[in-house]
């Protein structure tokens, strides 16, 4: 837990800072709308779109929080300063980084799905921090709620992530989030958010500062501006600031960098709202300073003190990005440059605190660090929309060593599927390593099992699961730590259908390659040697022709032709695409296409490639 010394304790009673956190879809975003309603950020009778927090394109078409954002409330002449954050594993960085601007946190728990293994990560980080946890049991009004159970087994984790007494006695309440309705107990009438309004402003403790301690401030976020440049966000720990102050920047080298405050902004609702001074307590948004990171502190140039940096979990795997090195490189993307590529993701990593990059031997190399394969795969969708092309690897785990021995991430694994799915299921995460903890069934027809498995063996499986469990399986992850390797396991028994040549694919061709595997693509799309247009049904590569039209002869034949009508094609996402390929293949992403491809792109070479690995073992 960390505990400042402070001197002249005060605190701002005007603020409340507050963490939205939940497993992903126990309906954080939905609640802040309904926040935002009723405590008069907007016009009475002002359209509003659903979860409008979530501003960013790849949120909106997923219905999920990507990065954590700040907005605020009033209630009561007190200011909310809200940080809505994702409850997606992948972006637990953000939950972390979120947590060191607020006070305590609003822990929303679905009155059905109870306590997930996310709702695990986000309380434990909270209560490390020692914030204080108001819990709101939520969803309610679903039909299968048990929000009485549901109580339990948030108690429980409480108890087993070691929280104190007074944790242990926390606020809670029941809602419907999406009706904006909260009530303190489930026999109470209510049809407004104002008991946990009123319990914020309760149970969640001000802002505290030091009266005599100058100006200090944790930077948590960045932002840009076209007119203003790069923003620094984060709370205020300690003292006053006004527009145009002279300020020290403290990096992580700990020099200190001087600027000039060149606007001060506060949250006002979803807006910023320009300040002529901000206190003590408050979220505020500074100009001025162009090279500040995540984790720096911002000081008055007088008095450099630096804060503790904001250290965010690990990485546990790492993906391979380079330039776009297929033959049809530079035709549809805007941007291919490995340095352009580069500058991309380092600015990345300035915003994401949970992604490193490191630049290979190699100029057009770079590896990406973070912490699961749907992270990168936003990260990748993200940059194709900017119109970048790149080629990416197999996601990969990271290792660690330690005296001679190796460590691999292990997953605590949560499962939930019908009784009759549990054979296959448990069989093919046995065959992956993955070892069961614990299994519970209740008596419904559904089972809970949950397994300890590396977390290199649930790259690509959670396609596998829905097929398994026809797609009414529900599975969750949480990084447990690093554990002894677990030993190899068969990967993808199958090999890939590739082209042999440039062209276009035909549907002659494609009609009679259908019964050798499934093909990812349809009549007409371009191909080159070394792509990859489908799953072959055996182990082993096979080199085809797609592109084969049917000899023309000229002769009529008599009766029909034979039928070419090609079975649909499912569409390669960037998902699947990173997933399914194995380490000697890789995918090409540009603005408008997802191919894979060989590493080696000639079929001949491939083969002189296999004969000599074939002569070395
Ligand atoms: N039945 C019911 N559904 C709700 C309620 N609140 C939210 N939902 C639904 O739950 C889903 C997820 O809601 P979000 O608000 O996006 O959840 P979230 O916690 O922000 O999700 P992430 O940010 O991705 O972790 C949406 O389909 C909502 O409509 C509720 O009170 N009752
Ligand atoms: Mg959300």
């Amino acid at each position: 837990m960390e505990k400042h010394i402070v001197k002249k304790e005060a605190s701002n009673e005007k603020i409340r800072n507050i963490a939205i956190i939940a497993h992903v879809d126990h309906g954080k975003t939905t609640l802040v709308d309904h926040m935002f309603r009723q405590s008069g950020t907007f016009r009475a009778g002002q359209e509003l779109d659903e979860r409008i927090m979530d501003t960013m394109d790849l949120e909106k078409e997923r219905g999920i929080t990507i990065a954590a954002k700040n907005c605020s409330v009033r209630w009561k002449g007190i200011k909310i300063n809200i940080i809505d954050t994702p409850g997606h594993a992948d972006f637990s960085g953000e939950v972390e980084r979120a947590l060191t601007m607020a006070d305590g946190a609003i822990l929303l728990v679905d009155a059905s799905e109870g306590p997930l293994p996310q709702t695990r990560f986000v309380l434990k980080k909270t209560l490390e921090k020692g914030l204080k946890v108001v819990v709101v049991i939520n969803k309610i009004d679903r039909k299968d709620a048990r929000p009485d159970k549901v109580l339990d087994e948030i108690y429980d984790l409480f108890i087993d992530l070691d929280a104190d007494d007074e944790q242990l006695n926390f606020s809670y309440l029941y809602a419907i989030g999406r009706s904006g309705i909260a009530k303190k107990s489930l026999t109470k009438e209510s049809d407004n958010l104002n008991p946990l309004f009123d319990t914020i402003i309760d149970k969640i403790p001000p802002p505290k500062f030091d009266k005599e301690e100058p100006f200090q401030m944790l930077v948590s976020d960045l932002g840009y501006s076209d007119y203003l440049g790069r923003l620094a966000i984060g709370r205020i720990f300690n003292g006053n600031a006004e527009f145009n102050n002279l300020m020290v920047c403290i990096n992580d080298k700990h020099e200190q960098i001087p600027f000039k405050i060149s606007k001060l902004q506060i949250y006002e609702g979803m807006k910023l709202q320009e300040a002529e001074s901000v206190e003590s307590g408050d979220i505020v948004v500074i100009s001025g300073m162009e090279d500040v990171k995540i984790g720096d502190t911002i000081c008055m140039k007088e008095f450099p003190k630096a804060m503790k940096r904001i250290t965010v979990d690990e990485p546990t795997i790492f993906m391979e990005f380079t330039i776009n090195t297929s033959p049809l490189s530079g035709q549809d993307g805007k941007i291919v440059q490995s340095g352009k590529i580069r500058e991309r993701l380092i600015r990345e990593t300035l915003q994401n605190v949970a992604i490193r990059l490191e630049q290979t031997e190699e100029r057009e190399r770079f590896t990406v660090k973070g912490r699961g394969e749907f992270q990168m795969a936003i990260l990748i969708e993200t940059m194709r929309r900017e119109g970048f092309e790149l080629s990416v690897g197999r996601p990969k785990v990271i290792y660690k060593y330690d005296n001679g021995e190796t460590l691999e991430p292990i997953e605590k694994l949560h499962v939930d599927c019908a009784e009759d799915f549990l054979g296959i299921v448990t069989e093919k995460l046995s065959m992956r390593k993955g070892r069961m903890t614990n299994l519970v069934n209740n008596g419904h027809g559904r089972v809970r099992g949950e397994f300890s498995i590396p977390s290199r063996s649930l790259i690509g499986y959670r396609d596998e699961f829905l097929t398994d469990t026809r797609g009414t399986g529900i599975m969750n992850t949480l990084f447990s730590g690093y554990e002894p390797f677990r030993g190899e396991f068969p990967s993808r028994s199958t090999g890939s259908i590739i082209a042999d040549r440039s062209g276009k694919s035909v549907a002659y061709a494609l009609f009679h390659l259908e019964p050798r595997g499934r093909l990812f693509i349809a009549p007409g799309e371009q191909v080159y040697e070394g792509m990859i247009i489908g799953e072959n049904n055996k182990s082993g590569d096979i080199n085809v022709n797609p592109t084969k039209e049917k000899k023309l002869t000229n002769m009529r034949a008599s009766g029909k032709d034979d039928s070419t009508v090609c079975s649909p094609v499912q569409p390669m996402t960037l998902e699947r695409a990173i997933n399914f390929i194995k380490d000697d293949e890789m995918v090409e992403v540009v603005p408008h296409f997802i191919r894979l491809h060989k590493r080696v792109f000639s079929a001949q070479k491939r083969h002189m490639l296999r004969s000599v690995n074939y002569k070395n073992k």
